[in-house]
């Protein structure tokens, strides 16, 4: 018997240690029985102590990448990481909208938790005018969220005004994640903003642990693996929470520094 399984596509740089990036998505896509294909757009040197090099892919490769997927497979949804500048955004951007890949999760990589740089500055115009419009969901951290609405959030009230300013930009749906910044905090808020215009905060335990890398590539790749598989939009992000949740919640011992989030704790669980 031949088993059928729904194909999605990571569209990121790739992680030399396994932590983040396409190699986070991967797992995430293989632990929610979702095959994964990628387009790899910048290949990343690093591991848990920091990223020490990075290049990025030439467009006519990434343009080969793309039409390889087209011409052979069936892709039912998509989702962005690290597109490092702005010639790799269009490039992207032209390709995504030259065959059907499926919705797009678009995860607006800036920087690391640790402070590298996986987007240049002058990108973010790029960033706001063609690659949003484009989004089925954005789902950017504390951090992105204050860059890309171009405002300070001190309060849920600035949280969700510059929530509906992202949604202003053409991004359909918007998943906010709250900061994490406080090692005294109980939980982690998210603002979700969906199409329709209902809106609501998710909240999980806040976990003590320096094993969170890959949560964000994490979090928009698992609604992604949800949207290939028909879940309903609401549904599929509070999938992700639960799954980044759990994966965070029960850390491994890969690395000495800032260690990778654990797929397997978050595997084949059904979540409320
Ligand atoms: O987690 C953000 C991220 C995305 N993509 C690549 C990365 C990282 C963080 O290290 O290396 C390639």
């Amino acid at each position: 018997m031949v088993n059928s399984y729904p194909q999605a596509l990571t569209i990121a740089g790739s992680d030399s240690d396994g932590s983040a990036g396409m190699q986070a998505d991967l797992h995430t896509f293989f632990a929610r029985r979702v095959y994964g294909a990628s387009v790899m757009t910048a290949c990343v040197a690093g591991n848990s102590y920091g990223i020490h090099a990075s290049v990025p892919m030439p467009t006519d490769f990434i343009d080969q990448e793309f039409k390889d997927l087209a011409d052979d497979y069936h892709i039912r949804a998509s989702k962005t990481g690290m597109l490092a500048d702005s010639a790799l955004i269009n490039d992207v951007v032209k390709n995504y909208q030259a065959a059907d890949f499926g919705p797009l999760v678009v995860d607006p990589v800036i920087m690391t938790k640790h402070g590298n740089q996986l987007l240049e500055e002058s990108a973010f115009n790029t960033l706001r005018t063609a690659l949003i419009p484009l989004a089925t969901v954005l789902t950017p951290n504390f951090f992105e969220v204050e860059k890309l609405a171009e405002m300070s959030i001190t309060t849920d009230a600035d949280m969700e005004t510059a929530a509906h300013k992202l949604q202003a930009m053409g991004a359909k749906n918007v998943i906010a994640k709250g900061s994490h910044a406080d090692p005294t905090q109980k939980v982690v808020k998210d603002f979700v903003l969906l199409e329709s215009g209902e809106s609501f905060w998710l909240s999980e335990p806040y976990h003590e642990t320096d094993r969170v890398n890959g949560t964000g590539d994490s979090l928009s790749a698992c609604i992604t693996a949800e949207l290939a598989k028909g879940t309903p939009m609401k549904r599929a992000i509070e999938i992700a929470k639960q799954f980044v949740n759990a994966a965070i919640g029960s850390p491994i011992e890969v690395g000495h520094k800032f260690g990778p989030v654990n797929h397997w704790a978050a595997m084949d669980r059904d979540f409320k």
